[in-house]
Formats: structure tokens, sequence, C-alpha cells
């Protein structure tokens, strides 16, 4: 990607949009076009070409970076999730920076046995054109499974290399995964010597893509490629791969063990269910790999958008969706990763998203009549908040409204100096009890600037805390207690910081009812 200029370009479509909005009352939204621009600068955008050192994945800004994203399922199988739409859905509302684009080589449909080649590539070449518009990383994976062995079908990878290297050298957010998972007692000399051939075929178009090499064992023997790693060539990684109802603390040991060693691991693929890609899902080491994944900064993919009847499908395989998808789309590995990605998008990820979010309630407060002269967030024109000491919630009850699923209503929550705008995102049920995302814009109504910032926010009934982001929270009774975290205390007197977010269980912000506790 070329961003220099187009980010130049970019960021002055987007003032222009802040502005407009800013001075018309947050009424004036742009056009489609410059909303999609607006959007593709807006969430956890690519950091240009990546290189590696030592263990870590490096941005162009020389910090480390994390990429967290999803699998696609066989190209061949389920090419409908190809798609700008659910790429763009991906990386704005569910803060993924990258894709991987899985495609078989041995299988049915497999692009060495009887897929159409054509057809496959022309897939790839979307699949990377797509997150590339939605500033998305995108590693190409060469699916190797049932032929075992990556030197199977060698020649073919090094004339896929080659044609994909030379069709994106001018790209800095691909990647190349050349080998999914060898197997059947493929050796790590064997993979390595495959390497050391398909490599520099990817290296004569493309001297510093990041290439990840499979490791023996399905991608779980990471300890052997860190004895004797690859040498001759620079921006290197390996494949781990798990899931995490059969992978448990033995395989994250032997990952530790590997990273501690300097070898930079990068997890294309996991499921949270057991290793047929079915089964049980198992949250409770789902959260302690990615626990472990954070801690060593290493970057993580999930299998698989697809709505194929198997538990690692995202998507429920009721629904034919392929994009604007909905939380009640999701199945329990979607739900899961929704809330997952969004917990763990990284800071700058969520402050660099404001400006999209802005437009979202500028154009709900549009919607709902909200605009009341001084920029507070009321309902329906009423001023519904009250300045007073103690933390109420604004409004009359039944005034401020709370939408049932996709956020079209802003409730204000006014504690003292600070004023809270709640949109709510969305809500679903979560093993039978209802879930509900909130995003918040704090503003600081109070005549001087402040370092640290508190809310009380009231719900309806005891609530339960499943995440929160951009705070500190803790859930008492009926009453959720937000403070500030180290990098978002600081609000000059009238201004706002927005990205504040959480999800609940159980209850829903109380419309009208005074906080619990004060
Ligand atoms: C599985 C798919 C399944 C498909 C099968 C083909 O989930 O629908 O029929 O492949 O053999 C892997 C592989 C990945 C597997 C997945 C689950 O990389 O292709 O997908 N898995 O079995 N390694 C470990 C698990």
């Amino acid at each position: 990607m070329k961003k220099t200029m187009r980010r130049a370009i970019l960021a002055a479509a987007v003032m222009m949009q802040m502005f407009v909005a800013l001075f018309a009352g947050g009424s004036a939204l742009a056009d489609e076009a410059e909303q999609k621009q607006a959007d593709i600068l807006a969430a956890p955008s690519v950091t240009g070409a990546l290189h590696v050192e030592g263990a870590h994945l490096v941005g162009s800004d020389g910090k480390p970076v994390q990429l967290r994203g999803a699998s696609t399922h066989g190209l061949a199988w389920f090419p409908q999730y190809v798609n700008e739409e659910w790429f763009r859905q991906l990386h704005n509302e569910w803060k993924a920076n990258v894709v991987r684009l899985a495609m078989y080589t041995a299988e049915s449909g497999g692009y060495c046995t009887d897929g159409d080649k054509e057809a496959l590539k022309v897939l790839v070449k979307q699949g990377v054109q797509f997150a590339t518009a939605c500033d998305m990383y995108v590693i190409v994976d060469w699916h190797i499974l049932s032929d075992l062995n990556p030197n199977v079908y060698i020649d073919e990878a090094k004339d896929f290399f080659a044609t994909m290297s030379n069709e994106f050298k001018g790209n800095d957010n691909v990647l190349y995964e050349i080998c999914n998972e060898p197997n059947g007692g493929t050796d790590w000399q064997a993979i390595k010597t495959y390497a050391e051939q398909v490599i520099p075929v990817i290296r004569q178009n493309d001297e510093d893509a990041v290439i990840i090499v499979g490791t023996p064992n399905w991608s779980q023997y990471v300890d052997e490629a860190a004895a004797d790693p690859i040498t001759d060539y620079d921006n290197i990684m390996y494949t781990l791969h798990y899931y995490a109802a059969t992978h448990k603390e033995d395989l994250r040991s032997r990952m530790a063990s590997a990273a501690d060693a300097g070898l930079p691991i990068f997890v294309t693929e996991y499921g949270i269910c057991d290793a047929s890609g079915n089964g049980a899902l198992d949250i409770d080491q789902a959260n302690q790999w990615i626990d472990a994944l954070d801690q060593y900064g290493i970057s993580y993919v999930a299998w698989n958008m697809a709505n194929k009847d198997e538990s690692s499908s995202i998507f429920k395989s009721s629904c034919g969706k392929t994009s604007g998808f909905t939380i009640d789309d999701l199945s329990d590995s979607g739900k899961w990763l929704h809330d997952m990605l969004i917990a763990h998008a990284p800071d700058g990820a969520e402050k660099a998203d404001s400006a999209g979010q802005q437009e979202n309630i500028d154009a709900q407060q549009a919607e709902a009549g909200a605009d009341s002269g001084e920029g507070d967030a009321s309902v329906n024109g009423e001023q519904n908040a009250d300045s007073g000491e103690s933390a109420q919630s604004g409004g009359d009850a039944g005034d401020a409204i709370v939408s049932g699923v996709d956020g079209s209503g802003v409730l204000t929550i006014t504690d003292g100096d600070i004023e809270a705008s709640a949109v709510l995102r969305g809500n679903w049920e979560e093993n039978g009890v209802p879930t509900y995302q909130y995003d918040l814009t704090l503003k600081n109504k109070g005549e001087a600037d402040c370092s640290s910032w508190e809310i009380d926010v009231p719900f309806d009934g005891e609530v339960k805390l499943s995440n929160g982001w951009n705070g500190n929270y803790s859930a008492e009774g009926n009453t959720l207690h937000i403070t500030s975290v180290s990098y978002n205390g600081t609000i000059p007197a009238g201004s706002s910081i927005r990205d504040v977010g959480f999800i609940v269980s159980g209850a829903q912000i109380a419309a009208g009812s005074a906080d619990a506790e004060s």
C-alpha cells in the first residue's frame, strides 16, 4: 500500500467530516464514499511494512505489533465470505487487523488436485484487495493438510508464490504462509528444505515480506524449529496451531519455551473447540491461551469464517448472510471471538477508532433530535442532564431510549462534572443470560480540566461485567463503577473522550433511575 499519500488524503477527508459534524451540530454525515474512507482510517490500522526483530513482529514505526483476526474456511468451499463489506465489519466493529486466506492444496477442490486454479487465484487476489481496502494485513495461506508433506506439491507452491508475490510486491500488508500444517511424520528437516526453496522465490519479488513457515505435527513442534531455525533469510516466522479443547498446558509450555528461546511464532490458526474443528468449546482453555499469547505478544488468527455446521465456524449454520452480521448470527465460537477481539484491541486501535464512532454517535443523536445547542447528549431534545454532585442517570424514566439491538439510541448519564453518552452497540444471550455491549463518550462539563475521572453507571438489575476496555471496571449490585486509566484520565474542560466501552450481562443501563450507591 502506498500509504503516506493515501493517509494524507484520508486524514484531510476525515478532518473535513469532523469539522462539518462539529459545526452542523453533528447532523451532517458525509456521503457513503467519505464514510468508507473515514472508516478505513478509523479502525486498528496497519502500521506499514512489518518485519521480525528477535522473537517479535514489529511495525514500520519500530513498535511491536500483534495481529488479531480470523481465517477463511477453505476458499473453494466458502468463497462467499471473501467480501469487502464483511472484512470492513471485521475490522471496524470487531477490531481485527488481519485476515487469513486459506487455500487448501490437496482436498477436494484443492489447488493441486481438482480445484479451479484460476478461480482460486482470483479469490486470493480479491481477498488481498478487500483486506487492503479495509486497512488490514492479509495472510496468503498455502493450506497443506492431507498432502502431509509440503514437498509433495513443491513445484506448484513455487509457481503459486512466484505469481502471488509478483502480484502483491507493491503491498506492504501481505504475509505469506507457505505450508499450513505439515503432518504424517514429516520432520523439520523436510519442512526446512522445502522452505529454503520457496522463500527465495518470494524474495525475488519481495525482499522483506514476512514469511511464515509451518512446523512438524500439524504445526505444533515449534521447539524443533527453535533448535534449528532458518538463518539465510530475514523476516521469517514459525507457525503454531492449537485447538483449545484438545491442546492445553503441554502445548502452551512448548510454545513458551520456543518463544523464550527467541523463536518468532505466529498462531495463524486456532480454534476453541477440539482439533477436529468441532465438538464442545473449552472457554477456560481458550482464555488461558489468549493470555499466554498476549503475554508473549504473539499474533493469532481464529478458524474459521463460515456457517458450516461445526463448532469452529463463527457464523450459525442457519445464517445465510455474508455481511452485516449481528450478534444473533454468530455461533458460540463467533460470539466468543467477537467479544475477545473487541476486549483485546490495542489502546491505540481503540483510540484511533474515535472518528468513526463519533460519527455514529452524532448520527444517532441527530436522529433522536438530540442537539441541545451546547453539545449535551440529551434525548428527544430534552435537557435531561442533572449536574448535581451525586451520580444520577439523565432524564425521567422513559425519556432515554436504549435501542433493542443495534444502538439507535443514546442514553445520557451524569455523574458530577462527567457526562456520559452511552450507546447500546448490541445485545444477545449468553447461556440464556441477556448480554449487552455499550460504548461511552465522556464529556467533562466542568470548568476545570480533569486529570482523572470516575463514573457510576446505574443498571436496572444486578449487573455482571464480562469485558471492559479503556477504563477500570468493577460491578457492584446494580452499579458499574468505571475509573480512568493512565492514558485517558485527562479531559480538558468542555472536551470529550471516546472509546470507553464494556460488555455486561444480567441488566441494562437504567433509563431514568438514580445510581444505587449515591
Ligand atoms: C477442517 C475444517 C473442516 C474440513 C476439514 C478438511 O474445519 O470443515 O472438512 O478441515 O479436512 C486444522 C486444519 C484445518 C482444519 C481444522 C479443524 O488446518 O484445515 O479444518 N484443523 O480440523 N488443523 C487442526 C485443526
